[in-house]
């Protein structure tokens, strides 16, 4: 299906939206891993939500006032082609994906300067692509240079990136409909884990079987390092070597999820390897578990961003000071923020096409309010590291409950539902096999 008229649409509102300038998001470049082996290619999500061109080497350029958007890409290479695979070209690019105009991203350092002219308003993210910054700023010198000729240059630069992650942080329909399926394909996952886990003799036997069914269903990479963390390692939160041997008894934390057409899911769920959670696992456990259900309960239009964390956090260090491993009160405990020692991170994030999606949580200083059409994760947890003030029971038990939440239109929307996380829907899945 053709979609391209997303993209226009989106290019059309951003202009509509921007006063007299010129508007440049360049795309990410390839990355060398080693020798001549390049990266994945991964393309910059905020030129991808305006183009949908997924190749490297390319910048979006936008005229505000003649309402021109214009592509720089690589050219056509029948040489390349043949080795690397299909390019569009200037001429192929500027068809399929309706741009006004397009020119050979070799030109790009010559044609930005004329484009310049006479702009009032540079729209660019300084300091986003290095490589970037020193041929706009030499632009930028040489427009200035021709003054004397009664040309003027840009004398505003505002950060482009931080207007369209407003635009990404409410996604659209197209949006959603991916969204939901990025989602439900790392559920899928997740699932298939749990009836493999009494398989696996090591951590990254897990992982290969989580990014099987991201591949099976045409997610073709993780949309970060996967975690797969058994024992002590539940507790190590960006733990990635994934070469643990996986023992009965312990829990086994994984956090994954997949990148489906440009878009991340982001799924954590923690159980007991050998199906049965011991006394001490399971009353952590359900703490983190109610913490998470409490937290996205709160989530509603107009509710503050924070709420469901600080609902969150209460929960957890009420459940802690019950099992005796927290003194005080609830509110002593977040006064003196000795509950970190368990809990270190926030309750979640914006997703999008980045995990860790665009958009600012405060505005003027204030946590921003829920809204229709927003998508955060909800992730509280519990990492118990050995400590001889602890008891030795409660050593090594890291859980982390991490679900994916759209405001939609029609309410909340859990889009990680259909991965267990009750404990008797966990050890009735993992036992049934
Ligand atoms: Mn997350």
């Amino acid at each position: 299906m053709d979609n391209k008229h997303i993209y226009v649409d989106r290019r059309n509102n951003l202009i509509n939206t921007l006063d007299d300038g010129l508007v440049i998001i360049p795309t990410t470049q390839e990355i060398i891993r080693n020798q001549d082996s390049v990266y994945q290619y991964r393309f910059d999500s905020s030129f991808y939500y305006l183009t949908g061109f997924d190749e490297p080497d390319a910048v979006l350029v936008l005229d505000i006032k003649n309402k021109k958007s214009i592509l720089f890409c690589r050219e056509k290479n029948p040489e390349r082609e043949i080795w690397d695979g299909f390019r569009h070209g200037v001429l192929g690019a500027k068809s399929a994906f309706k741009f006004d105009e397009s020119y050979s991203i070799v030109e790009f350092p010559q044609k930005i300067v004329s484009l310049m002219e006479n702009m009032p308003t540079l729209y660019y993210t300084l300091g986003h692509m290095p490589k970037y910054d020193g041929m706009i700023i030499e632009a930028l010198s040489n427009v200035r240079n021709m003054i004397r000729r009664g040309v003027s240059s840009p004398h505003n630069i505002i950060d482009i990136n931080r207007i369209v992650a407003e635009m990404r942080l409410f996604k659209d329909a197209h949006d959603i409909e991916l969204i939901s399926k990025t989602c439900e394909i790392s559920g899928f996952a997740h699932i298939e884990a749990m009836k493999f886990i009494k398989n696996a003799k090591y951590e990254y036997e897990v992982e290969a079987k989580i990014l099987e069914v991201f591949y099976k269903h045409g997610a073709r990479y993780p949309s970060y390092t996967p975690i797969v963390a058994s024992g002590a390692n539940s507790c190590v939160l960006h733990y990635v070597a994934n070469n643990s041997e996986i023992r009965s008894g312990d829990l086994l934390l994984v956090d994954a999820g997949c990148e489906y057409k440009g878009f991340a899911g982001d799924i954590t769920r923690t159980y007991p390897v050998n199906g049965k959670f011991t006394k001490p696992q399971q009353a952590i456990y359900e703490i983190v578990l109610e913490a998470n259900k409490k937290a996205i309960e709160k989530i509603k239009v107009g509710v503050a961003w924070n709420e469901p964390g600080d609902c969150a956090t209460q929960i957890l260090i009420r459940g802690l000071i019950d099992l005796g491993l927290l003194k005080g009160s609830v509110e002593d405990n977040i006064a003196n923020n000795n509950y970190k020692q368990f809990y270190m991170h926030g309750i979640g994030h914006w997703l999008g096409l980045d995990v860790h999606d665009v958009g600012v949580y405060k505005i003027n200083g204030k946590w921003r309010n829920f809204k229709t059409g927003m998508c955060t994760t909800i992730e509280p947890g519990l990492y118990i590291r050995p400590d001889n003030k602890i008891p030795e029971e409660y050593w090594n038990i890291g859980i982390r409950i991490e679900d994916d939440i759209l405001l939609s239109s029609s309410g909340i929307v859990n889009m990680t539902s259909h991965v267990p996380k009750e404990v008797k829907d966990i050890e009735t899945l993992i036992c049934q096999v």
